[in-house]
């Protein structure tokens, strides 16, 4: 494997073991973690993958296949993820020791695909076996999540972490993100005859984190006026959005509307109509680009574009401002599908979307 070896190149010795997190990609359910709402991804068969051995001293030391260089130590720039989860972990009072971590991953860069969080998973579950820890795969989420919000400074919810440590084969994830409940629902595609086609529209707009933290701030204020915990706890939505006006009116009006969605999701997949769950993907699009305000022109192309050339429905997913859409199409409708989408952005002069095919797969384990 080649992170052995770079691992013993970096640091002359052999690992203690080698661990896997898979990125992921959300099925709906998008702006609504950090709202304690409801989200449903699934783990992606790529993903981070880390030899690791403990150190007798208290350094944590990191290479990175796709970074180049030599072990770093300080906490800065894509070394801040994995060192930011050992600080993290001994913060929370966890007898974590020194580490010697190598780092090699295949999620295609700036996809959308949450390479932070496969990164994050891989070392905590690393040094939870190595040091012991006996933190549970949801623990593991909640560390690197609080890793990239008090080490990175990025606000994000549960959603990526989550679904890295704890996705099924063959299953989407139902996460209720207040009480971090769990169900694996099983999401068979080709028994449908079903292709779900991830396009990665190969950009990343600048900015994207402030507006991110902007997004959570509107939501903050708007349950704040509306005198509930959270919106996830807005039960009329008129009455609500009546008392609102401008951005928060706007969020409001997504994150309430996506928890429904991804109700109505689960209700179609429990009763193995997957193929009807297409307008909703369509719908919580249209949410995302008018109400959540954080789709771009290259997402929302992908998205048109798709249906237009057959698929059953699609939508940006993630974070947004650039990265991935997907797209639930019949898998002898998807090379039409994804022919109509290329020649979209041909006609705009873009550079051409990259295609995958998501299959939804394992969460984070051990390798060996
Ligand atoms: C990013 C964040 F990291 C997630 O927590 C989530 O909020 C998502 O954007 C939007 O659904 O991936």
């Amino acid at each position: 494997m080649r992170v052995v070896s770079s691992f013993e190149t970096a640091f002359g010795g052999t690992p203690e073991g080698v661990w896997h997190a898979p990125g992921r990609v959300n099925l709906i359910g998008e702006h609504t973690d950090y709202n304690d709402g409801l989200v449903l991804p699934f783990a992606v068969p790529w993903g981070v993958t880390a030899a690791v051995a403990r150190r007798s001293d208290d350094r944590v030391r990191v290479v990175s296949a796709q970074a180049g260089g030599g072990p770093v130590e300080e906490v800065a720039g894509w070394a801040a993820y994995p060192i930011g989860v050992a600080l993290t972990m001994r913060e929370a009072g966890l007898p974590v020791g020194g580490a010697d971590i190598a780092i090699d991953g295949d999620i295609p860069r700036g996809a959308g695909l949450s390479s932070s969080a496969a990164l994050e998973v891989s070392v905590a579950l690393a040094l939870n076996d190595l040091y012991d820890l006996g933190q549970t795969p949801l623990d593991l989420a909640r560390l690197g999540q609080r890793a990239e919000n008090e080490v990175v400074g990025m606000p994000c919810g549960i959603m990526d972490q989550a679904a890295s440590a704890l996705s099924k084969e063959g299953h989407v994830l139902l996460l209720d993100c207040r009480t971090l409940g769990s169900r694996a629902i099983p999401f068979d595609l080709p028994s449908h005859g079903l292709d779900l086609v991830i396009i990665d529209t190969g950009v990343h707009h600048e900015l994207a984190d402030g507006q991110y933290a902007k997004r959570r701030a509107d939501c903050e204020s708007a349950a704040a006026k509306l005198g509930v915990p959270a919106l996830r706890d807005v039960t009329d939505l008129a009455g609500a959005l009546s008392r609102l006006s401008g951005d928060e009116r706007k969020r409001t009006q997504h994150v309430v509307t996506e928890n429904h969605r991804v109700e109505a999701v689960v209700g179609l997949l429990r009763a193995g109509a997957v193929a009807e769950i297409g307008a909703l993907l369509n719908a919580s699009h249209l949410s995302l680009r008018d109400e959540f305000e954080v789709s771009c022109p290259e997402l929302d192309v992908a998205v048109e574009s798709a249906i237009r050339g057959g698929a059953r429905g699609a939508r940006m997913t993630g974070g947004g401002f650039g990265g991935s859409a997907i797209a639930l199409v019949a898998t002898d409708r998807a090379e039409a599908m994804r022919r109509t989408v290329a020649e979209a952005y041909e006609a705009k002069g873009w550079k051409p979307p990259v295609f995958r095919t998501a299959t939804p797969s394992a969460g984070a384990r051990r390798l060996s």
